[in-house]
């Protein structure tokens, strides 16, 4: 039953996050309404909140965070014969104009008018109710629940880093950085057919926590001899490394560590500007390729999650109802108490 209310947390300004009635939105035409039942807290909606811009994305306020989210389908608009109402659906937050070159030719993640939940100036899903277009919101097998549907966003992230990077099977990963995208890029090069993958990150409690996903080894990054220790438990350079941290030490190691003639991914995004060993990646052909989000991974991602070959659910830590969104903020923000995907939960 749609209620008449809808419970939003909206941000006002910097730290400044408020709970407000707002209006449910309609369906409009190939739109549905969605309730939404489970939404992961990005590191970007932390950012928005903490410093109110990411780059040249400045929050102009008020402004509804919240990208990764799950519901079920309560009404639909003119047009939409597919999902219907009481479906549930995983939501896929970037809608591209779907008519430039990029659309056409299937990299739409690259559309210049892609419009991306809770990137200002577009509103988010830290509220009950959003209406999306109905082609971007992916039907729920039976045992995938609302949570491991949120978790197809960060996922997305992850196989979009593995396609990029070529990981195939018998491939040697390395993977910078154990936050949820780090954990995220292992599920899927594991689910790949990744034969060795090796984990580094700076805070030695997420260590034990990718061994546990299936990393073959979790390695300080603080470490001086880190280098070595890769190539050890890796048994020689990595095929594909994946930067998830964005720090530029890492991604030095990142190069470093990788074979001759392999890949490295860019994924996580740290300063505009890095001092690398270029002329070495250059010259070894060491491929260095950047990722903007992912694209046709949605179904691939509900694929691997009903079948059981990527298990998500490990990384929910923490749930709050929406009422207590900031509380969810604050835990994500200083990764309290082990956290690691902290889900808002406006059921
Ligand atoms: O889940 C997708 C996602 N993408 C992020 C960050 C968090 N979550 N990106 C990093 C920031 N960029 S951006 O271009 N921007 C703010 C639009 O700097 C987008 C991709
Ligand atoms: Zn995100």
């Amino acid at each position: 039953m749609t209620q008449r209310t809808n419970l939003t947390a909206v941000l006002h300004g910097v730290g400044d996050l408020r709970l407000e009635e707002r209006p449910v939105p309609s369906a409009g035409a190939n739109e549905v309404l969605v309730a939404v039942q489970s939404v992961g807290v990005c590191g970007s909606d932390v950012h928005y909140w903490q410093r109110g811009r990411i780059g040249s994305f400045v929050v102009r306020v008020p402004l509804i965070l919240g990208h990764e989210a799950a519901g079920v389908v309560v009404a639909v608009g003119p047009g939409v014969t597919h999902p219907r109402e009481g479906d549930r659906v995983a939501i896929e937050p970037g809608i591209p104009c779907r008519m430039c070159v990029f659309c056409k030719s299937g990299r739409y993640n690259l559309c210049p008018d892609v419009r991306f939940l809770a990137t200002p100036p577009v509103d988010g899903s830290f509220t009950r109710y959003v209406a999306h277009a109905a082609d971007f919101c992916y039907c729920l097998p039976n045992d995938v629940s609302f949570d491991e549907g949120a978790l197809v966003e960060p996922l997305s992230v992850g196989l979009h880093a593995c396609r990029r990077g070529g990981v195939r099977p018998g491939s040697r990963v390395l993977i910078m950085g154990a936050g949820p995208i780090g954990l995220c890029a292992l599920l899927a090069a594991r689910a790949a057919g990744a034969t060795t993958i090796v984990v580094a990150d700076l805070r030695p409690e997420r260590l034990p926590v990718a061994v546990r996903l299936g990393a073959d080894a979790g390695l300080s990054a603080a470490d001086p001899t880190l280098l070595d220790a890769i190539g050890q438990h890796a048994g020689g350079p990595v095929d594909v490394a994946i930067d998830c941290s964005g720090a530029e030490s890492a991604v030095r190691a990142a190069i470093q560590a990788t074979v001759s003639g392999g890949t490295v991914v860019l994924v996580g995004l740290g300063p505009d500007e890095m001092r690398l060993p270029i002329v070495d990646a250059a010259t070894r052909e060491v491929d260095i390729r950047g990722i903007f989000r992912y694209a046709n991974t949605y179904p691939v991602a509900l694929a691997l999650i009903a079948t059981g070959k990527v298990d998500v659910k490990p990384l929910v830590t923490h749930r709050f109802p929406l009422e207590d969104a900031e509380t969810a903020l604050l835990v994500a923000h200083e990764a309290r108490e082990g956290a690691i995907k902290v889900m808002v939960e406006p059921r």
